[in-house]
């Protein structure tokens, strides 16, 4: 396979953070950086937690059954780099579609009612909010 560990986390810069939110950092990378959509790597699926690609960011191109505490209900905006749908999902385990993304996809704000609200992703299965 060609990734395994497949959410890979990016610790914030101080500044980067909002709200004055207690946030352990994690230790991986160098710590200064503020995430930007520069950041998303091609041919993955790149989810930040605040609008215009900031704040709390992570990607992957693999199934994810629950993105973690770190980005739990946090997707504000994202990218999808891969070349297939990504469907995102209010629960984990892919309970609850909210919608999928088509390849290519860029959204710097996502739409109110699915905001703040993703807990689990994957590639492919079309889905839509059925309420
Ligand atoms: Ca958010």
């Amino acid at each position: 396979m060609r990734k395994k560990m497949t959410v890979r986390l990016r610790p914030l810069a101080a500044a980067a953070l909002t709200l004055g939110a207690a946030f352990a950092m994690t230790g991986l990378g160098g710590g200064a950086a503020v995430a930007a959509d520069t950041d998303c790597p091609a041919q993955e699926f790149c989810l930040w937690a605040d609008p215009g690609f900031t704040g709390r960011f992570a990607y992957s191109s693999e199934p994810q059954a629950n993105v973690g505490d770190y980005m739990n209900d946090r997707m504000t905006s994202y990218w999808n780099r891969t070349d297939n749908w990504i469907s995102l999902y209010m629960d984990d385990n892919f309970e609850v579609c909210l919608y999928s993304v088509a390849p290519g996809d860029k959204v710097s704000d996502m739409p109110s009612w699915a905001n703040d609200a993703t807990t689990s992703f994957r590639p492919g299965r079309f889905c839509r909010w059925t309420g």
